[in-house]
């Protein structure tokens, strides 16, 4: 059985860019929601080996720790002519001091060295998988994807990480280059574009009414 979220909720995340997403992806449900950051929680060390296995870790320990239903997203960027890198890497890649210009130029060298350079030899996708984890143990998942391809230079300065140089399929703007609405705004003023976007339509059939 699926459960409802309801009351208050835990957003387990340390990273500004993705806090902002997922309230705005909240707000029509009308849940209270209250960050790892205000409520001065722990970040627990990733040790999954999958993005789902890495949700899972934030969301059962902001939940014990908070005694409440707790919200994590793990994602990350996965490049085909990489075998997969970053991957579940992302974060690490950028280093302590969260590089992102240096992390994308990284991949920008790998790909070059591999002679991607046309899109058809540049194509990736993000993954966002999402967890609500309860006090209780009780976890609702979902996971999702978006497809594209990597532009250089990078492009735009919305957005956080690398949506800079992320051109989702069908577009003709970066994820830097969109308004957060385009990026993962939901139908109907969106049309819930981005990994996190379709992963969180996943878990509101299961887990969220519309107030
Ligand atoms: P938390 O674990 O505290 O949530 P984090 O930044 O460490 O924050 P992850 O381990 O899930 O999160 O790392 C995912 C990285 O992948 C993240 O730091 C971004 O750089 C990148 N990423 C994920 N979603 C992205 C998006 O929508 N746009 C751009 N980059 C994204």
């Amino acid at each position: 059985m699926h459960r409802r979220i309801t009351g208050k909720l835990v957003i387990a995340t340390h990273n500004p860019g993705k806090l902002v997403e997922m309230r705005e992806l909240l707000a029509p449900y009308g849940i209270e929601a209250v960050s790892a950051g205000e409520l001065d929680l722990d970040e627990p060390e990733e040790t999954g080996e999958t993005f789902q296995a890495n949700a899972r870790i934030k969301a059962v320990a902001a939940a014990k720790a908070a005694k409440l239903p707790a919200f994590a997203d793990d994602s990350g960027l996965a490049v085909d002519a990489l075998e997969g890198a970053p991957g579940i890497y992302s974060a690490r890649w950028a280093g302590p001091s969260k590089d992102f210009t240096a992390a994308m130029t990284q991949i920008e060298r790998l790909l070059q060295e591999r002679g991607a350079a046309t899109p058809d030899k540049r194509t990736a996708h993000f993954v966002s998988a999402l967890c609500v984890a309860w006090p209780d143990d009780h976890v609702e998942e979902v996971e999702a994807i978006v497809e594209g391809t990597l532009v250089w230079p990078p492009r735009g300065s919305a957005g956080f990480g690398y949506d800079p140089a992320f051109l989702p399929d069908g577009h003709t703007r970066t994820f830097g280059e969109m308004t957060s609405i385009e990026k993962h705004g939901l139908p109907p003023l969106g049309l819930g574009l981005s990994h996190r976007a379709r992963a969180f339509v996943k878990l509101a059939e299961i887990c969220l009414e519309p107030r």
